[in-house]
């Protein structure tokens, strides 16, 4: 048999392909892939990829017993209000005991509800009441580190040979001064604390109240992974993970390798074993309820994302990234907003790249506010009198009309806006307190400092909740645990709830049209006009719907570009304008549309 030379074998296949493609052009790749696409993305519907998150602060949503701080019964009295957002999650943030160093990121026992927040039996209550209305909920996993008056760590102090030594990182004195760690909350920026009774250093990556819990260590994974399931079993949703990329460290503590240049946050993000340790409690615990696990993506890149959410790894189903949070501020300065703003465009690439990150597989999420961040409207939009509904508006727009899961800070809703407190005094949080000290220390501009913390400081986020514009916003009827920002007068939910064009009511019209139209749910992203520094304009499409989204981020007229798209037969869904404009591609200060093209 004469063999036929493996050129000719691959030519001849070749050949085949191409008429094969000629032949049936709508097998071609695309249409292929599309096909492939349509049925993936829907194929693999999740409710948490279809859920609108509403983010609470339990501290500053509602107080049911004057002492001036928020709680659960306080929450179970507004399951109503909640309900009637149309929302489907909420996020709490921690709600266990607690010494409130860091306003409940420092547990003391985690199967123990802060008694400034209620009892068991309240929280019963109130996720049965959340079920009952249809509404999940998650809470906060704060696993990197525990409170030092956790009973782990109290053993863990007492002797080297305790037990319970390994739960945390200690470092001995006779080995000398460990390497440098950069702590985000100590005074000295400072993350390892000498303590006497043992002679050692411990590690604490935020405050000195809160030490790292050793993950290394079996018995504390196992220890986690059991208190998982204790609330699972009690029926919540899911878990926010609180830094959870920290959670692995190279126990040698070798010196910051130089390829970080600095970055302590991302080499926190890179212990040996995160994954390894994501895995497990996938297996040990996830995989064993229909529940929703989101990571604090802090010190996560862009392309170390997919890691920890690709379906195939089993390891979590959403992070949230700080790319973009982290814009319009000044380089190697601490959180100093930049005095120009905000570049739009730079903010397109940034949302426009982690959609492309999550376009085939994984799922995103996007936030522009939240309990460490400033007011959305007041950093991304216009706080003005005259543009902090409409930008408001516009910002809400953006964030459920793209292409993952939107987590929504409570108050945005109402467009509440930052405080910007003039004096320290007024301020609660550790991070800006610790800050001031730093700069005190060193002779630095404390005035500076303050000006900054006015846009930046995570205090502008958590006051309480605007109710009415009875004393004290009908938060409470006792002293508020932190000031009311003054304009609760104007800016509450009596005053916005029957006023059809309001910015609650906008909110929930949104929230309404997310669920009805799965297109901006899972529909494709394609960016227009990127390089338009006042407009993001895109497109979201899903089966043949093609649906067209236009924000004007400036107090400004200005026009959009959106090339060959034919608006002849577009039907406005959506404005946050009462009137129409005069041409779809003209936009008014702050105007946000949605279009339905076909
Ligand atoms: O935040 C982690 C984190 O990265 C933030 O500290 C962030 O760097 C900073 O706050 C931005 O201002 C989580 C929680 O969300 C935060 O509230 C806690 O303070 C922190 O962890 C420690 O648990
Ligand atoms: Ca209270």
């Amino acid at each position: 048999m004469r063999l036929i030379p493996t050129a000719m074998i691959i030519k001849r296949i070749f050949q085949i392909l191409l008429s094969l493609s000629l032949i049936f052009p709508f097998l071609s790749c695309e249409n292929l892939q599309s096909n492939k696409e349509k049925k993936t993305v829907m194929a693999d519907r999740k409710w948490w990829k279809e859920a609108v998150v509403y983010q609470i602060y339990p501290r500053s949503f509602k107080d049911s017993n004057g002492d001036g701080i928020g709680d659960l019964k306080g929450i179970i009295s507004k399951l109503d209000y909640i309900k009637s957002l149309g929302i489907d999650v909420v996020w709490l943030n921690p709600i266990f005991t607690s010494p409130n160093d860091d306003n409940g990121y420092d547990i003391s026992d985690y199967r123990g509800i802060m008694k400034e927040f209620g009892t068991m039996d309240d929280f019963d209550l109130m996720l049965k009441g959340m079920h009952e209305r249809g509404i999940k909920l998650v809470l906060d996993l704060v696993a990197n580190h525990s409170s030092d008056e956790h009973e782990w760590f109290k053993q863990s102090r007492s002797s080297r040979s305790n037990p319970y030594r390994n739960y945390y990182y200690w470092w001995p004195e006779e080995k000398g001064k460990p390497a440098q760690r950069y702590s985000f909350f100590d005074v000295n920026s400072d993350a390892w604390k000498y303590d006497a009774t043992t002679k050692s250093y411990y590690l604490h990556y935020f405050s000195v109240k809160q030490p790292d819990l050793n993950w290394e260590n079996k018995a504390v994974r196992d220890e986690i992974f059991k208190m998982m399931c204790f609330w699972f079993d009690k029926g919540i949703d899911g878990f926010r993970m609180d830094v959870i990329p920290f959670i692995s460290k190279d126990t040698t503590f070798p010196e910051l390798p130089a390829k970080y240049n600095g970055n302590f946050g991302e080499y926190y993000a890179n212990g040996p074993h995160t994954h390894e340790f994501l895995r497990e409690m996938d297996s040990e615990v996830l995989s064993k309820y229909d529940v929703m696990s989101v990571a604090e993506g802090a010190g996560v890149t862009i392309n170390e994302a997919m890691d920890f959410v690709d379906p195939d790894r089993k390891e979590l189903n959403m992070l949230y990234h700080f790319d973009g949070v982290s814009l319009g501020y000044l380089p190697g300065e601490y959180k100093a907003p930049d005095p120009k703003g905000y570049s739009l465009v730079d903010f397109k690439t940034i949302y426009s790249r982690w959609d492309s990150v999550f376009a085939q597989k994984g799922w995103g999420t996007i936030y522009l506010g939240n309990h460490d961040q400033p007011r959305m409207v007041t950093r991304w939009g216009n706080d003005s009198p005259e543009y902090r509904e409409l930008s408001s508006k516009m910002l809400t727009t953006f964030l459920l009309t793209m292409h993952a899961t939107p987590y929504y800070y409570f108050g945005d809703e109402l467009a509440m806006s930052n405080i910007k407190f003039d004096n320290i005094d007024d301020y609660r949080d550790i991070e800006t307190l610790n800050m001031y000290k730093q700069v005190k220390s060193k002779n630095g501009d404390l005035k500076k400092l303050l000006e900054n913390q006015k846009i930046s400081g995570r205090d502008n986020g958590r006051t309480p909740f605007q109710w009415d514009s009875t004393a004290n916003a009908g938060f409470t009827t006792g002293n508020p645990w932190l000031k009311i920002n003054p304009n609760f007068k104007t800016v509450n939910v009596a005053a916005q709830e029957n006023d059809p064009n309001s910015v609650l009511n906008y909110f929930r019209k949104l929230v309404k049209l997310r669920k009805i139209e799965l297109t901006l749910v899972y529909g494709k992203y394609t960016l227009l006009d990127k390089n338009n520094p006042d407009i993001y304009a895109y497109t979201r499409e899903l089966e043949g719907k093609k649906i067209l989204i236009l924000l004007n981020f400036k107090a400004k007229n200005t026009s959009v570009a959106i090339g060959d798209i034919d608006l002849s037969k577009a039907k406005l869904i959506l404005s946050n304008y009462n009137e129409e404009s005069s041409t779809p591609m003209n936009l008014r200060p702050y105007e946000a549309k949605i279009f339905e093209l076909e």
